[in-house]
């Protein structure tokens, strides 16, 4: 038998590591065990954890930034959690065996906590289980969460683009930042990282990156272009300033209120809609959807009103 939702979320916040992963698998999976967990667990827009979205296409050297990051992160005395979002992802265990091992530097240190979310092929609960997963990081005493995903798709986008400073990782090389425009990154970017600066091409990329992110005019933040050789731990240090004076920006302006207000709001409208559908398969099964099926294709309705009907005739509101 489980322990309950609650008892895991105290062992949590006293510091129970094997509890806090087994209270994100109940995340993860969401329903109603996920809704108890969370019901004890305040949404704060002052929150004093920093999420930070670690974004770019696949092989950019995510991971191997992050894992420097954490490093640095780890000599300034902070707590650090890494969420890594993609089912290929060396967290896992899975592609790249080399990574796994670098990230090994952390694993015996218990102020570093690693963990990977699986999409298992639905993309929409992924984007729903993150940012509660960040939550219960944040409320177990993580200052700083780092979320690794694949800028790929529409989700895998909103998902990097819902930390408090997103990272977009490019290389160089011809087109590369042409790609990450294509891929929507440009506008969730907060800092962008030219990584394997080690390589050719990387004055035009970060030429490239700048002329796109002037096109978008003057904002009041203007996203520093970085180079990185994450292998070598180079311009990491720099990164983790950049990241400092990001936070800074959004404190001071009144602009992270306003972000984590339009998270929290982005949230709800996704639960509501969440459940809303979940009625609306109700209301189109069984008998009585049935007859009004045969209505219209008989003629006797079409299926405007129809739908309207099987609407005003369905409760939505309430428990389900
Ligand atoms: N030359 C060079 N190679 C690098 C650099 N950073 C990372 N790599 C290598 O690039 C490969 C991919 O790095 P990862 O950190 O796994 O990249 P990732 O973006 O996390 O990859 P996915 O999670 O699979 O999308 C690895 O073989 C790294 O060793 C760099 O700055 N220079
Ligand atoms: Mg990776």
């Amino acid at each position: 038998m489980p322990a309950s939702a609650a008892a895991l979320l105290a062992a949590t916040r006293g510091g129970d590591r094997a509890a806090l992963a087994r209270l994100l698998s109940v995340v993860e999976a969401g329903g109603d065990e996920a809704r108890t967990a969370l019901a004890d667990l305040p949404v704060t827009v002052a929150d004093d954890s920093w999420t930070v979205g670690i974004t770019g296409a696949p092989g950019a050297g995510k991971s191997t930034l992050t894992n420097h990051l954490v490093g640095h992160l780890r000599d300034a005395g902070e707590r650090v959690a890494v969420l890594a979002i993609d089912p290929s992802s060396p967290f896992t265990g899975g592609a790249i065996l080399g990574d796994r091992v670098r990230m090994q530097r952390h694993d015996t240190d218990p102020d570093v906590f690693v963990r990977s979310m699986a999409t298992r092929g639905h993309l929409g609960g992924l984007s729903r289980a993150t940012p509660q997963a960040v939550r219960v990081l944040a409320a177990a005493g993580y200052g700083w969460v780092v979320v690794e995903t694949v800028g790929v798709g529409q989700v895998e986008v909103e998902v990097a683009g819902a930390a408090d400073t997103t990272v977009v990782v490019v290389n160089p090389g011809w087109g590369d930042g042409v790609q990450a425009a294509k891929a929507g990154l440009l506008e969730i970017g907060d800092v962008f990282v030219v990584n394997k600066a080690d390589r050719d091409g990387v004055d035009a990329t970060v030429r490239d990156l700048r002329s796109m992110l002037e096109l978008a005019g003057p904002r009041p933040w203007d996203p520093p272009i970085l180079e990185t050789v994450a292998t070598e731990d180079r311009g990491v240090v720099e990164l983790l300033d950049a990241l400092g004076a990001h936070r800074r920006h959004l404190v001071d302006s009144g602009e992270l209120e306003r972000r984590r207000e339009q998270r929290i709001a982005d949230e709800l409208k996704a639960l509501v809609l969440d459940r809303l559908a979940k009625r609306a398969d109700d209301v189109c099964s069984g008998e009585r959807f049935a007859t009004v099926v045969r209505d219209v294709a008989d003629g006797a309705s079409d299926p405007y009103t129809a739908a309207i009907l099987l609407i005003e005739g369905a409760d939505f509101g309430g428990e389900p």
